[in-house]
């Protein structure tokens, strides 16, 4: 099969209030590791970024997937994190009901910055290792709020899910980019009709 001349990059980041695990994840996709520091885990400082090529069927695919502190929020994200986003994973933890409330704060944030209704977004339920204090319906309500099917409950610590949710989140973005492009190369292709542009040029304004 021949190579495809395309490169797509996609940028994916991680949105979610202080302590849901945001770094966990990251850890976890970019590492496949996980260190259990309760109580002493550092809040992120600043942005850390993962930047890696895969394919995905004949595409080149070059992903960034970008992690910041939860506090961020309060002080105003800086505009560079938000910019050329394609997905975010909006992050709550399932014991913990407040983060789960505060989501809209996150998505009205990002909605300052980026298209959300251009961005692919993910809900991730985190620490589903631990006691669910979440119910199920509110859930299903979020993901209907931010027209969502990529909805999970995962667990950093134990790594479930974790690497469905990345993967659904990147081939989803793929998937509308794909189609995007596409309708624009055939829109390229299509022929002009001549007589009809010489009809409208020699159409008298009177
Ligand atoms: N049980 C359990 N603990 C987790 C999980 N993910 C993260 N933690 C713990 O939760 C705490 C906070 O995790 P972080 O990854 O630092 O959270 P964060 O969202 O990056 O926090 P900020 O950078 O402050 O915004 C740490 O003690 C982690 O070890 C998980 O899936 N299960
Ligand atoms: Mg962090």
């Amino acid at each position: 099969m021949a190579a495809s001349s395309i490169e797509y990059n996609y940028k994916v980041i991680l949105l979610g209030g202080v302590g849901v695990g945001k770094t966990a994840l990251f850890n976890r996709i970019k590492l496949d590791e996980f260190h259990e520091n309760v109580g002493t885990a550092p809040s992120t400082i600043g942005s850390d970024v993962y930047r890696f090529s895969t394919t995905i069927g004949d595409d080149k695919v070059n992903v960034s997937l970008w992690d910041t502190a939860g506090a961020e929020l309060f002080s105003t994200l800086p505009t560079n994190y938000y910019r050329d986003t394609s997905g975010a994973l909006l992050v709550y933890c399932v014991e913990d009901n407040y983060t789960f409330e505060s989501l809209q704060e996150w998505i009205d944030d990002a909605d300052r910055y980026i298209n959300s209704e251009e961005t692919v977004w993910a809900l991730i339920g985190n620490k589903c290792d631990l006691y669910n204090e979440v119910e199920e319906y509110r859930v299903a309500a979020q993901c209907k709020r931010m027209s969502t099917d990529l909805c999970y409950q995962c667990s950093a610590k134990t790594g479930e899910n974790v690497m469905e949710a990345f993967q659904d989140i990147i081939a989803s973005i793929h998937k509308n980019q794909a189609a995007t492009k596409l309708q624009q190369s055939t829109k390229g292709d299509q022929p002009i009709n001549i007589y009809e542009e010489q009809k409208s040029s020699h159409r008298c304004s009177c």
